[in-house]
């Protein structure tokens, strides 16, 4: 293992940077944002950065100059710039599952050496996109037929986790640039109806299922993949029709091959690829099949430049670095539980859900790289919703409630449905949230109204509440693809920062292991008895009597 991934390193809360940054909070926390607006007007222009074409404004942020510059030194004391070098060169950063983190190669061009082991791993990579390419091809164009010689012409993803939420944030992302010929669904949950619903309008005879599963070992997935067989073949009525209406995505060969899927029909991909990172793998199969390969490929060059930016540019002018650190600012020195994502933006919808997953499952830890218990909030909770929508409900708390909650707002500044006005509206909106959550809205401004007295203060906005507000062109492959690596890069600069390991999950893990030991319970006669509480036996065998 590498120098870099176990190097002992000094305390998250001894770096001077951080002990600078603690004295300069409580001379920054009673700066409202009016005022720092007010005493540089060039704060809205001087406050952004510009990247592969995304506008990313910072102003309205709860900081000064001293604020990023003791930010800035606090990423150079964490050593992110040789933990940036150490996970793209491929050294084994996830330590406790002991594992490169490389899903930087799946979108690294034709002539790049990635070397994992001592092995280049990109012509591997470009051999599985090749393959996904023809089969695409295949399936988009008629030319692969169901087993009674009819079209293809619904796709079902069935995976969970990160062999689900990537490939559904996609494919409603882009669902613009989409095959609309074709139907494209997706089955996660164990829970029957998730699978019931999905298919109870379609013909097996036209029915593709892609299998999705790093493992082929998850309960949910293998129980839903092996329904989908029986479905199939309750029609199909010969086992060779697996052949044509399954395919496989994995790296465990032996799993897929026992399922009865030919390993001609399976497409693989590599431990070095973490479920919630792997979108750009073969686990990206449906989002090809939906979009055509060209535009899949757009989208890896957006993923790439992205990386290259990442890598490349100094903190001070990186987006990602820029992003994770304010995250962090507010995380460890306001208290701030959670951060709003907020696209404005509807082909985004699942965007929010598919961050949830990349940052909560990255950086929801508690102990260090070294396994001390850390003595600081690590990954803040993030959520949100497509605005407008959010407005309309829970926006209320993040202007008027007593929490602090970060907002990143997300807009295009060309919609790919143009209808009457509906999209000036739409940015209309975004920009005066941002104005409002920053500026709010005086008693003084408030009575000038003419509002009662006794009605002010229900009235006043405070302000002082921060956002973030990206701005991009339009909603294409490529730009989905800077998007997503934005957030990628700016979880991984939070955990240098924290000094944790993004890139295990042994909390989604255990889930995995106690579940099978209930089922086991559940399913046999006789009082459940086992190692449980009085509360879980009681409810598991509660359960068994009703459903008798
Ligand atoms: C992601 C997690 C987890 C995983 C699912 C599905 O980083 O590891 O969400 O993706 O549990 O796992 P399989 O792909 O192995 O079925």
């Amino acid at each position: 293992m590498s120098a870099t991934a176990t190097a002992v390193q000094t305390p998250l809360t001894s770096l001077p940077a951080w002990k600078a940054l603690q004295t300069h909070y409580e001379t920054i926390r009673t700066r409202h944002l009016r005022e720092l607006f007010k005493s540089d007007p060039a704060r809205g222009t001087r406050l952004t950065a510009e990247a592969e074409g995304i506008y990313f404004d910072y102003s309205k942020h709860r900081i000064t100059d001293e604020t990023l510059r003791l930010l800035l030194e606090l990423a150079e004391q964490s050593g992110l710039r040789e933990r940036i070098d150490a996970m793209f060169s491929g050294e084994k950063i996830n330590i406790t599952e002991k594992r490169a983190v490389l899903h930087t190669a799946l979108r690294a061009p034709k002539g790049a050496v990635i070397n994992v082991d001592g092995e280049n791993v990109v012509p591997e990579v470009h051999e599985v996109l090749d393959r996904m390419a023809d089969f695409s091809d295949r399936v988009r164009s008629g030319a692969w037929k169901g087993f009674t010689g009819k079209r293809i012409r619904n796709v079902i993803n069935i995976g969970i986790g990160g062999s689900d939420l990537g490939p559904v944030m996609a494919y409603e992302a882009l669902r613009h640039y989409s095959q609309r010929d074709m139907t494209f669904r997706f089955v996660s949950n164990v829970d029957g109806t998730d699978f019931a619903e999905a298919t109870r309008d379609l013909d097996q005879e036209e029915t593709l299922f892609i299998i999705s599963s790093k493992t082929f070992t998850t309960l949910e997935t293998m129980t839903n993949a092996q329904t989908a067989r029986d479905w199939s073949l309750k029609k199909l009525k010969d086992e060779k029709a697996v052949a044509k209406h399954f395919v496989a995505v994995s790296t465990n060969e032996k799993e897929v091959t026992k399922f009865g899927i030919d390993t001609a029909n399976m497409f693989g991909f590599w431990d070095w690829v973490g479920g919630r990172y792997s979108m750009d793998s073969a686990i990206g199969l449906s989002t090809m099949v939906a979009v055509g390969p060209d535009n899949f490929h757009a989208m890896l060059a957006g993923f790439h430049s992205i990386d290259e930016h990442f890598r490349t540019t100094p903190f001070a002018k990186n987006l990602p670095a820029l992003m994770g650190l304010l995250t962090v600012w507010y995380a460890d020195f306001f208290g701030a539980e959670t951060v709003a994502v907020l696209p404005y933006e509807q082909y985004l919808k699942r965007f929010p859900a598919y961050l949830q997953q990349l940052t909560m499952e990255s950086n929801g830890k508690h102990v260090t790289l070294s396994g001390e218990r850390v003595n600081y909030p690590t990954g803040p909770i993030f959520w949100g919703e497509p605005g407008t929508n959010g407005q309309h409900s829970f926006y209320q708390l993040i202007h008027q409630g007593t929490r602090l909650i970060p907002c990143d707002f997300i807009g295009f500044v060309k919609t790919l449905n143009p209808l009457g006005n509906h999209h000036d509206f739409l940015l209309a909106n975004v920009f005066a949230q941002g104005e409002a959550l920053a500026f709010g809205k005086t008693p003084e401004e408030v009575k000038a109204e003419g509002t009662p007295d006794w009605l002010v203060p229900h009235r006043v906005f405070e302000g002082d509440r921060p956002s973030s507000t990206f701005l991009l062109e339009e909603l294409t492959p490529e730009a989905l693809g800077k998007l997503v690596a934005l957030y990628e890069h700016s979880v991984f600069t939070q955990g240098v920062i924290w000094q944790i390991d993004s890139f295990d999950q042994w909390g989604v893990e255990l889930g995995k292991v106690l579940a099978k030991k209930i089922i086991g319970e559940i399913e046999g006669s006789g009082p459940a008895k086992g190692s449980h509480d009085s509360s879980t036996t009681t409810l598991i065998e509660r359960y068994r009597k009703q459903r008798l």
